[in-house]
């Protein structure tokens, strides 16, 4: 019997609406893994399209509990993370990896700050090339295409997108430090949306994707980074682990849109989770 993986999921907890932990703690934990939270912040919805939502910061939390673990010699086979409570957050976080990360450690960054074109509205505009810096410690990092070009201060285009437009960002991401890059909202047609990757020891490019579907689902891209991150923990390489994902989240957001649910309150991926249980096992 092989040692069971664990992972810490740094992201925030919005308590409704299906996105950050409340997404990642279920979905790596069907896949076997144990996942250890770590919230940036808690509030009473994600922030985008709900009005008035509260919001608790939790950046004064996050060293105190990272150095509680410490004393209990607890050690991460990846570190997770997401969407961030404040701008200190990003060097706390950074203090986080040089804490618990080990040789063969996996830090998977999802730069969650934007979509669209557009910042999220609780960043400011300096938030992008301090999640770069964050980003460059990443073994994995798997932006959107708006978080990748604000990183990368290249002007955000809407799709359909060429191979030439996708090849130089993954290049240049790759170029901030991470070894692996899985870009998100990629199309290359109006019928398909998928993800594109890139391995740079191996050189290998690949993409995938599956049906378009009408609408813009919240908490997409948590649901997809943490299938994508249990997959890879169970030894999936970066193109059949990007797969995994893409099914998954497609299946959930056909789910929701036939049952026409409020496309702010997140994905139906439960209904999923034996489904991916099974084939990551
Ligand atoms: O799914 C990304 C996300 C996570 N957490 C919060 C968000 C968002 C996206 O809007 O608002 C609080």
């Amino acid at each position: 019997m092989k040692k069971q993986k664990r992972v810490a999921a740094i992201h925030d907890i919005s308590c409704f609406g299906r996105c950050s932990l409340t997404v990642a703690l279920p979905i790596i934990s069907a896949a076997g893994i144990e996942c250890t939270v770590l919230p940036t912040a808690v509030l009473s919805t994600h922030t985008g399209g709900f009005k008035d939502f509260t919001c608790r910061d939790l950046t004064e939390d996050i060293m105190p509990i990272a150095k509680h673990w410490k004393t209990l010699l607890i050690e991460f086979d990846a570190i997770y993370t997401g969407y961030l409570g404040s701008f200190e957050q990003l060097d706390i976080v950074s203090e986080f990896f040089d804490m618990f990360k080990k040789e063969d450690t996996l830090v998977c960054i999802d730069p969650v700050m934007a979509d669209n074109g557009k910042l999220y509205g609780a960043f400011g505009p300096d938030f992008p090339k301090g999640m770069k810096k964050l980003a460059s410690k990443a073994d994995v990092v798997i932006p959107n295409i708006t978080e990748a070009c604000l990183m990368l201060e290249k002007e955000y285009k809407e799709g359909p997108y060429t191979e030439k437009y996708i090849k130089d960002l993954l290049l240049s991401l790759a170029e901030m430090g991470p070894k692996k890059v899985v870009l998100t909202g990629v199309y290359y047609n109006d019928v398909e949306l998928g993800a594109a990757t890139y391995d740079k020891e191996k050189n290998e490019f690949g993409f995938y994707a599956g049906k378009r579907i009408e609408g813009y689902y919240h908490g997409t891209g948590d649901v997809f980074g943490s299938a994508l991150l249990a997959s890879m923990l169970k030894g999936r390489n970066l193109i059949d682990s990007a797969k995994v994902a893409v099914d998954f989240t497609v299946d959930s957001i056909r789910r929701t849109y036939e049952a026409n649910t409020d496309v702010r309150f997140g994905v139906n991926f439960e209904e999923g989770l034996g489904k991916l249980a099974k084939e990551l096992k």
